[in-house]
């Protein structure tokens, strides 16, 4: 089918429901839950504020809106290369400057929830993917890969969704060598339901924190606190997810989202 067909089956399916658009998106407000980083090592971001200029009132009689006190990496949200140390100096690595083509990709949904409620410091290995591959077929360069995990369903309680005591948090993630396989696979970027797009215990893997070391690395993007993959296909969804067009930003709330065939 050439491409202007195709856009034109896609447009009826998506007006008829054939298509369906998918939410994967956490509420952003004051209650979003923010990562919580070891005070001896760093800053942590503030709360999400939402302040009113007005709202049909003296100060604006016909109009409400609002002004944003936001981190850029608040919410269900988008890592660019820039935010990583090891991604620092690619001049496409901002949310101002990586290529928009980027933001709309195949996504594969690797499911790993009954691991995750059985053990929540569970990692994700090459193994596993191996497994996942050999069963739904090889995962392809320019694909988007998301690790299900069902967590975004504690997303309402901040401690739950962190999940620490005085060991640390406890959330699932990646391995560093799960990662690297994915890299290898030249995958367009990696995506997860937690707080970050690694494991709660990833500040002592080798390297430290190797979703974000090694997939910025190499020039690649990651999605955090993404909602509902467990209506995702295995294979065969669209995922949008654009970051917000912040000069050199290093990230950004999205409102992510997946065409998927419905039936
Ligand atoms: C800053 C420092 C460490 C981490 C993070 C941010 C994130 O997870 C993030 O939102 O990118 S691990
Ligand atoms: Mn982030």
């Amino acid at each position: 089918m050439d491409a202007q067909k195709l856009l034109g089956e896609l447009a009826s399916q998506l007006l008829s429901g054939g298509i369906e658009v998918v939410d994967l998106t956490a509420p952003l407000g004051p209650d979003t839950p923010l990562i919580k980083l070891p005070p001896e090592l760093a800053v942590d971001t503030p709360k999400v504020e939402i302040h009113t200029i007005s709202e049909y009132d003296k100060n604006g009689p016909w109009w409400a809106w609002n002004w944003l006190k936001l981190g850029e990496h608040s919410g269900t949200h988008f890592d660019a290369p820039i935010h990583w140390i090891s991604g620092k100096d690619y001049a496409d690595g901002s949310t101002d400057t990586i290529p928009v083509k980027k933001f709309v990709g195949p996504v594969n949904v690797i499911d790993c929830s009954r691991e995750s409620a059985a053990d929540p410091d569970f990692l994700l290995t090459v193994d596993h993917i191996k497994a996942w591959e050999a069963k739904h077929g090889a995962i392809n360069p320019g694909e988007w890969v998301v690790m299900r995990t069902d967590w975004y369903k504690r997303n309402g309680s901040e401690a739950e969704f962190l999940n620490a005591n005085e060991t640390g948090p406890h959330t699932p993630g990646p391995t560093a060598e799960a990662i690297q396989y994915l890299i290898g696979k030249d995958i367009c970027g990696w995506g997860s339901e937690t707080i970050g797009t690694d494991a709660g215990k990833a500040g002592g893997m080798e390297p430290p924190f190797p979703a974000h070391t090694l997939m910025h690395k190499a020039n690649k993007y990651g999605l955090a606190s993404l909602c509902n993959l467990d209506r995702l296909p295995t294979r065969g969804a669209i995922l949008v997810a654009a970051p917000l067009k912040i000069v050199k930003g290093t990230g950004s709330p999205i409102r992510a989202m997946a065409l998927v065939a419905k039936g």
